[in-house]
């Protein structure tokens, strides 16, 4: 039987919402290009890496740009999310996150971030989770973007653990497809309908208690063995 050793969670709508601040830098990058996109189309940038989220939104206004350019624009944007992320406080942590995080540092579950943004650090930083965390695996330490488990399987291996023993909490279906494909508990957080590949899909983190997260993770295994 598998001990519960590590929780890796997500960033961007799992622990704080930086979806709508990427929303804001990314259409106004747009807009100045002569084109608009919406809330609709940003959904599909959600988990997406910077340079991947440009190129999909490079397709959708029809524009093509050299990779020079590219490097500028995506450049640009930053600087415009940077400085809107700024202003974030621990008033953005979203329902039920600072809870769960407290009660799993009074245990000795490895708590791990399992990020695809560069700027993952500054934004716990912001928000006043940082110390929370024993790892923090970010877009600046992987080079492959989810689906590929690999943001979450540096996490493990920096702490040699066994991937069975790691739940995953994720709000992007690529980002649950990776927790699947790296054998770790997958956690939904949003819609049933598009995170159906999870193991347990719940609304939010909120009234979530760690008590709630073992006792599903030994299911899991009791089915599993
Ligand atoms: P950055 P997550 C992701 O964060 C965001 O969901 C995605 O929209 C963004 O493009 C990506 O980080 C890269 O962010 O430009 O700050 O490096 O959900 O993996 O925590
Ligand atoms: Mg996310």
């Amino acid at each position: 039987m598998k001990d519960l050793k590590a929780i890796i969670f997500d960033l961007d709508g799992v622990i704080v919402d930086t979806a709508k601040y990427h929303f804001i830098a990314w259409r106004k990058l747009a807009n100045d290009l002569g084109f608009d996109f919406d809330e609709h189309d940003n959904e599909k940038l959600k988990g997406v890496s910077r340079v991947e989220s440009l190129n999909l939104i490079l397709k959708m206004g029809n524009v093509s740009k050299t990779e020079e350019e590219k490097t500028m624009l995506a450049a640009h944007k930053n600087d415009h999310y940077q400085s809107l992320i700024a202003g974030m406080n621990e008033s953005e942590i979203l329902p039920g996150a600072l809870e769960l995080l407290k009660e799993i540092k009074n245990t000795d579950i490895y708590c791990v971030l399992g990020s695809a943004s560069k700027n993952a650090r500054r934004i716990l930083e912001y928000v006043g989770l940082f110390d929370y965390f024993d790892e923090i695996v970010d877009g600046t330490n992987v080079s492959k973007a989810k689906p590929d488990p690999e943001v979450f399987t540096v996490g493990a291996d920096a702490l040699g653990i066994d991937y069975d023993s790691v739940v995953v909490i994720e709000d992007s279906l690529a980002g649950i497809q990776a927790a699947n494909t790296a054998g770790m508990f997958s956690i939904g957080i949003g819609d049933e309908m598009i995170l159906n590949a999870a193991d347990w899909v719940i609304p939010s983190l909120e009234n979530i208690h760690l008590s709630d997260i073992q006792s599903r993770f030994f299911n899991k295994n009791l089915e599993d063995n």
